[in-house]
């Protein structure tokens, strides 16, 4: 439930220039997209996502904090928080992943419940999950049914978990083992499903021994007015693909997904503040961008990714953070 008495939201999130200026003191969180192999400056807010950008000039997000922030590391995770919110990463090597990926996965999860826990932030809100090679592997050794499975096991370890868990993304990329990072709040958001779709929990066993552990959005209350964190959505109705093959009318499924989440957690009415597509392949790129443009307006906050949906008959996969509009 939420608290009677709403906290401000103490942060705002802006697409900007790309930039590796030393980060000044209100920032929480700054997302980089390119190749992995460029060296960081150590700070422990600096989230670099290997994936390809498209587009004139490249783009960080920024999570500015209108509080002061505290930062450090903690066995190996990074995190910065102001109080209201926390925005934490662990970076995985390969070669640990490669070992065993479903105990790496459950080990990961642990790890960041206890954080979270530690930190003062339980109720995460959002988490990021980026996987090389995200497809690769047979049957139920495909490496996203072995992440899944990992993190079912850290999560299922709560009763009644499935209420609660956080809007996720999980997207391959080309190189860089694994990245995680989260957003987690003092209390709770709360919970959003899409009705043409099945729950991620719910899935059948066709796509692996344990369901997806993540909900399709969050819905967080500030004082200024609701955030809804939006999982990665992609042309899925009922638990199946749609459109196998046809970039173009997935994109058109997948938007048609989303509205109908913004109807179901009742912010039909809301702006985004961030819009991420991502593509499989580069080839479709310029045709999902100009769609997603057409649908979201010339002047939407969007950012285009070269990353593997984590299903082999995904094309393509939008993701979201939705304001009120006063909000
Ligand atoms: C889907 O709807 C597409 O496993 O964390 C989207 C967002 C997807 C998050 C995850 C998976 C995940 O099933 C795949």
């Amino acid at each position: 439930m939420e608290p009677p008495t709403l906290v401000p939201c103490s942060y705002d999130v802006r697409y900007e220039p790309d930039s590796v200026a030393p980060l000044g003191d209100e920032v929480l969180a700054c997302i980089h997209f390119g190749p992995a192999a460029r060296a960081g400056d150590g700070d422990p807010r600096r989230i670099r996502v290997p994936l390809r950008q498209f587009g004139a000039a490249p783009l960080m997000e920024v999570w500015r904090s209108r509080r002061p922030v505290e930062r450090g590391w903690s066995d190996g995770f990074g995190y910065a928080h102001n109080g209201d919110v926390m925005m934490g990463q662990l970076v995985v090597d390969e070669a640990t992943v490669a070992a065993d990926l479903d105990a790496t996965s459950a080990r990961a999860y642990v790890h960041i419940e206890a954080l979270l826990r530690r930190l003062g932030y339980p109720a995460w809100l959002r988490i990021w999950n980026y996987l090389a090679h995200i497809t690769h592997g047979a049957g139920d050794h495909e490496r996203y049914r072995l992440f899944t499975h990992g993190r079912y096991r850290a999560l299922a370890l709560r009763p009644g978990f499935e209420a609660h868990l956080p809007a996720a993304t999980a997207i391959g990329t080309f190189d860089g083992g694994l990245l995680i990072f989260f957003l987690a709040a003092r209390s709770p958001g709360v919970q959003a499903e899409n009705p043409r779709q099945v729950s991620a929990f719910n899935y059948p066993r066709q796509y692996g021994i344990r369901s997806p552990s993540f909900s399709r959005a969050t819905r967080k209350h500030w004082a200024q007015g609701r955030h809804l964190y939006v999982s990665g959505t992609a042309a899925v109705i009922g638990h199946e693909t749609a459109h196998a093959g046809d970039p173009l009318q997935q994109l058109d499924e997948t938007v048609r997904n989303l509205q109908a989440l913004l109807a179901s957690a009742h912010m039909e009415g809301a702006r985004p503040l961030g819009l991420k597509l991502y593509a499989r392949r580069e080839q479709d790129f310029e045709a999902l961008r100009q769609r997603a443009l057409e649908v979201y307006g010339a002047g939407a906050p969007l950012l285009c990714l070269h990353g593997e949906v984590c299903r082999r008959d995904l094309l393509t996969e939008i993701e979201a953070l939705y304001a009120d509009p006063e909000g």
